[in-house]
């Protein structure tokens, strides 16, 4: 066994009172670029959530009050942990929380069809379950629960949260297996309407790394558009973690992937490999889109500092006509808003602790 994984394990254990801060606060963590984690499976993990309303209509999910977020917290568990999530609903609206990927009952459904949502005020638990892969005869394989999920409201405006969605209730869920690569840095993508994390360029989202950082995207779509992501010089897998599983792994290599409203998917990257430093792009490839749905992927130099021409590139991205005036920003078929420029976008470098913690 890699020994390097009992501190990261540990690290990963120690959520309960590190959650709050991690979440806002951009976490530097050493660089373990190749190392793995043994998952504590069957842990029950557990965590509040704090639903509040942000400047401008919008709306969003925390680990503290006063915190929210678009996105909420990056959640992250392992295959085999049940995840309990107490929901409190700070708004004057109905909410709710529900998950993809995960097993959940009735009433943590997060619908309204199953009478499973917070009233205005009210504090509700939501009980998430996961499950490891095993056989089920004649050499077939049940999958597990691992993968690069998301959570969403249920219940704001719509039966099926359609306005919660659309001002921001949104966030990543990532189920892991055990032995999985840990990352240095993670970013949450989501793009909702003509925006990402409810931003048009060049307000979207800079996200950040050091040359040869082990990145970790998880990419979300929402509302009512199909969505392609791209990624300027890199490229994945197209397989549960974006790496390959060996030579005879002879998986799809991409750089540009479907990414329709209720989807999911995650990969890992080498910051810069092969290509170096710089302020590398990423953004929608239906080319309507493009414009306002596009941000920077900075590749700083391995000892932090700006690689040559990067700020010159960030100027000339925040200099020119993205065409966001052109669209409603925040796809709300309901009024005609735009983005409030006063909500802050997630801290560039989304922190890897998971905002569940182990419940011991
Ligand atoms: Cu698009």
């Amino acid at each position: 066994m890699d020994n390097r994984a009992p501190s990261r394990l540990t690290r990963r254990s120690m959520l309960a009172g590190a959650a709050a801060v991690a979440a806002v606060a951009p976490v530097v963590v050493a660089s373990t670029a190749g190392s793995t984690a043994t998952a504590a499976a069957g842990r029950t993990r557990r965590v509040t959530i704090y639903a509040e309303a942000l400047p401008g209509g919008m709306f969003g999910y925390g680990l503290a009050p006063g915190q929210a977020t678009i996105p909420g917290p990056l959640l992250e568990i392992y295959e085999g942990d049940t995840l309990e999530i107490e929901l409190v609903n700070s708004t004057s609206e109905r909410l709710s929380i529900h998950p993809h990927g995960v097993n959940y009952d009735t009433n943590s459904d997060g619908s309204p069809l199953n009478n499973s949502f917070n009233q205005p005020g009210e504090t509700r638990t939501y009980v998430w379950r996961t499950q490891t892969q095993y056989r089920t005869g004649s050499g077939f394989y049940m999958p597990g629960s691992a993968g690069y999920w998301h959570y969403h409201d249920h219940a704001l405006g719509t039966d099926h949260g359609t306005v919660g969605i659309a001002k921001g209730l949104y966030g990543g869920l990532i189920v892991r297996k055990a032995g999985d690569l840990l990352p240095d840095r993670q970013h949450t993508i989501v793009f909702n309407e003509m925006t990402i994390n409810n931003k048009v360029a060049p307000d979207t989202p800079m996200l950040e790394a050091r040359h040869g950082e082990r990145v970790e995207f998880v990419c979300i779509g929402h509302g009512n558009l199909p969505h392609t992501f791209h990624l300027h010089a890199h490229r994945w897998a197209d397989t549960r973690t974006g790496m390959l599983r060996g030579d005879n792994d002879h998986s799809p290599v991409i750089d540009n992937k479907n990414l329709d409203p209720g989807s999911s998917f995650g990969f890992q990257v080498l910051a810069g490999e092969a290509v170096g430093p710089g302020a590398w792009m990423y953004h929608c490839h239906v080319q309507s889109h493009s414009d306002p749905m596009s941000g920077i992927f900075l590749v700083r130099n391995a000892d932090g500092s700006m690689p040559a021409g990067a700020q010159e590139s960030i100027d000339r991205f925040h200099g020119h006509n993205h065409g966001a005036t052109l669209v409603n920003p925040t796809g709300d078929p309901t009024e005609s808003t735009s983005v409030d420029p006063s909500v802050q976008p997630p801290a560039p470098a989304t922190p890897p602790a998971p905002g569940a913690h182990s419940g011991h």
